[in-house]
C-alpha cells in the first residue's frame, strides 16, 4: 500500500494543490488523494491535523508531514526515484529554478485578480499596470525558457516535462480562463498543457464540483 498521501482543496480552484499532485501524477508515483472543500466551515479543523498553517496542499509520506507547494516538490525530489524533476542543463535549470520560485513568492496582482477557475470563461479587460505587467513578465520568461527549449523532447517549458511546468501550469487556466491575449508560441505551450493527459484528468475530476460564488 502507498504511504504518499496528498491533501488537496477545490480541483477548479487550489491551484497551489495542481501544482505537486500533476508532478506526482507526471513521476506515476502511486499516491492517495484526500480533498478538503475550501470556503467550508469546517476546513481549517480539517486540514489543522496535516501540520500547515490552514492552507492545501499537504503531503502526508508514512508518518512525516510536508506542506507548501515548492516544499513537497523537493522533498519528492530528494526522497523518491523520479523520473522528471528539474532540467539537467544547467542555464535551463537555473531559469526553471528562479521562474518557479518566482511564481511562488511573486505576481501578486495576477494571483488575486485572475484566480484560478478552471471552469471560467471571462472577456479580458484591464487597465491595471500590475497585472499587465505580471502577465508580461511570465510571457517574457516562457519565451526565455522556449528558447532553450530542447526541440525534441516535447512541447513542455523547456521539452520535456519538469518541475516548472508543474509550478507554472495554473498560470495555463488562467490565461486561458480570462482570455488573455498571448503570442502563438505561448497558446502552443497552453494547448500542450491543456491537451496533457494528467491534466485533463484534473480538469474532469473537478466537473461536477460545488462552484463557489467568491471564485474567479
Ligand atoms: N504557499 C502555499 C499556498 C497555499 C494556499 O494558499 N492554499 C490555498 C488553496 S489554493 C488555501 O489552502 N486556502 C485556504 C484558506 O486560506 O483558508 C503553497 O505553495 O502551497
Amino acid at each position: 500500500m502507498s504511504k504518499l498521501k496528498l491533501i488537496i482543496g477545490n480541483k477548479n480552484y487550489s491551484s497551489w494543490s495542481l501544482r505537486p499532485w500533476l508532478f506526482m501524477r507526471k513521476n506515476t508515483l502511486d499516491f492517495a488523494e484526500q480533498i478538503i472543500w475550501l470556503d467550508t466551515p469546517t476546513f481549517q479543523q480539517e486540514v489543522q491535523p496535516f501540520g500547515s498553517n490552514g492552507t492545501v496542499p499537504a503531503l502526508v509520506d508514512d508518518k512525516l508531514q510536508v506542506w507548501d507547494s515548492l516544499a513537497i516538490i523537493d522533498y519528492l525530489i530528494d526522497t523518491q526515484k523520479l523520473q522528471y524533476t528539474w532540467p539537467q542543463d544547467k542555464a535551463q535549470r537555473a531559469l526553471a529554478r528562479s521562474m518557479s520560485a518566482e511564481m511562488h513568492s511573486g505576481y501578486s496582482a495576477l494571483r488575486s485578480q485572475l484566480s484560478m477557475d478552471i471552469r471560467l470563461r471571462k472577456a479580458y479587460k484591464t487597465s491595471d499596470v500590475h497585472l499587465q505587467g505580471d502577465i508580461d513578465r511570465i510571457i517574457s520568461l516562457w519565451t526565455q525558457a522556449f528558447s532553450m527549449r530542447d526541440q525534441q523532447a516535447g512541447g513542455w517549458l523547456f521539452g520535456g516535462f519538469s518541475a516548472a511546468d508543474a509550478m507554472l501550469v495554473p498560470v495555463v487556466f488562467r490565461f486561458d480562463s480570462y482570455s488573455i491575449p498571448v503570442p502563438s508560441q505561448v497558446r502552443a505551450y497552453m494547448d500542450h498543457c491543456l491537451a496533457d493527459e494528467d491534466v485533463r484528468q484534473w480538469v474532469d475530476d473537478g466537473k461536477d464540483e460545488v462552484v463557489l460564488p467568491d471564485h474567479g
